[in-house]
């Protein structure tokens, strides 16, 4: 593990991050693409790993890996007190009151598709509401649709402004007795926005409506505290906050939780079993059929030590400095046009460039050695808000440096120059 004074560089005011230092602990960062050095700002799609979270990966298959939970030899046990060791890292990540409370997904995705299959099913009847909103990831739109259809319930849709804030005078309006649950995203992919989740929260609970969020884009960027900002639901990936892919993790508030059934059923979900009746396991392993991913579990214990290391606040700090650099940069390119300018941003540079495609953008870029993403960004609606088919996104992680918004920058005007 890095020394945290090594990552953290003194300062007369404020005490900055050693980004030099931080860069070192990311292997692939280092590396040449079409003969220019990688700049990498791709992060809201993923993230890139930290050697220590290589490391814990590389050691848990080489020094202690069995199967958890099932036996009693040596490995197995070490293998299980590892897994619990990484559930209660999430813990306190999150502040959640108690490790029963946080369950291992493959990811978001899986995580709200779990909550829409298992409370939807319970609590969500025919001519109920389900409210979510223009700027939702599909992972935060398909499983409510899907719910909706199964249950003959009705999807209630929040509009967003020209900034791609929420308009929360209609989402007000919207919340009513029909009202099951409200299921909205922390900080947006596609626009950056981070929307009022304290107030979101608040207006639901004053007529008793549960809140999930959607925390895939804002654990990686602010401190979250569950139990502060009194969610119901919380997802988030691992492989968005420097974790490995294909694990997740759903929060839930403990008394949700034990009132909804399993969403798979399988071992590990159970007490007992017999051909008339099964006794499902307590909480959260009621939640966890089947053998997990072990490992990548582990691994995410280790990427949230690691940014609980540096310090959110502080990662946060340095993000939007580059932010704030980026958006005046890219503003004074004629022909560019940000999507989402929300007062309140996180990590997200969207824009579209009078003339190009954003595939061209990201094409010629890639030249350059810059890696941004191109598209919809699975946020199908938030394009057809803004009346584009696509936007070029750069998307900010700790180890992005001024330097490398400059590159961006000068690539997306040589790419202008070629198409003028
Ligand atoms: N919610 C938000 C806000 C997201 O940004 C994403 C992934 C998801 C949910 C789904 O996460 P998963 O890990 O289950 O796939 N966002 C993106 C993106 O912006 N580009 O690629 C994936």
């Amino acid at each position: 593990m890095s020394a945290l004074h090594e990552l953290v560089m003194p300062a007369d005011t404020l005490p900055l991050l050693n980004i030099e230092r931080i860069r070192r602990e990311f292997p692939i960062l280092h590396q040449q693409v079409h003969g220019k050095p990688l700049v990498y700002l791709d992060n809201a799609a993923s993230c890139q790993k930290p050697q220590m979270v290589i490391d814990a990966i590389s050691e848990c298959y080489s020094r202690y890996y069995a199967n958890i939970h099932r036996a009693v030899h040596s490995l197995s046990e070490r293998s299980t007190v590892a897994y619990e060791g990484a559930r209660e890292k999430v813990r306190a990540f999150l502040n959640a009151a108690s490790s029963r409370e946080i369950i291992f997904t493959r990811g978001t995705t899986e995580a709200i598709n779990l909550v829409a299959s298992s409370f939807g099913n319970t609590s969500v009847g025919p001519g109920d509401e389900v409210v979510i909103t223009t700027m939702e990831h599909h992972s935060n739109i398909v499983p409510w649709q899907m719910l909706c259809q199964r249950q003959g319930a009705v999807l209630r849709v929040v509009p967003i402004d020209d900034a791609g804030e929420l308009i929360m005078e209609e989402y007000e309006r919207l919340l009513n007795e029909r009202t099951k649950i409200v299921a909205v995203v922390h900080v947006s992919n596609a626009l950056g926005t981070v929307n009022p989740v304290e107030e979101i929260i608040d207006l639901a609970h004053a007529k008793g409506i549960p809140v999930l969020l959607d925390g895939a884009q804002s654990v990686p960027h602010l401190a979250v505290d569950v139990q502060a900002l009194d969610c119901d639901f919380f997802a988030f990936s691992g492989h968005k906050v420097y974790g490995p892919s294909g694990i997740g993790v759903l929060y839930g508030k403990a008394h949700l939780l034990e009132a909804m059934p399993p969403y798979q059923g399988g071992g590990d979900m159970i007490r007992t079993v017999t051909f008339a009746k099964t006794e499902y396991a307590d909480l959260p392993y009621k939640f966890e059929a089947g053998t997990p991913a072990i490992a990548d579990v582990i691994g995410l214990g280790a990427a949230l030590d690691w940014v609980t290391e540096i310090d959110l606040d502080m990662i946060a700090a340095h993000e939007h400095e580059l932010l704030t650099y980026a958006t005046e940069q890219l503003g004074q390119i004629p022909g560019l046009r940000l999507i989402g300018t929300a007062r309140d941003k996180a990590a997200v540079a969207s824009f579209v460039l009078e003339g190009v495609h954003p595939h061209d953008i990201g094409t010629i870029l890639d030249r350059e050695g810059v890696a941004i993403r191109t598209g919809h960004h699975c946020a199908q609606p938030v394009m057809e808000r803004f009346h584009v088919p696509a936007t070029a996104r750069a998307s900010l992680a700790v180890y992005n440096t001024l330097e490398e918004v400059d590159v961006l920058v000068a690539a997306v005007r040589k790419v202008q120059e070629w198409f003028t």
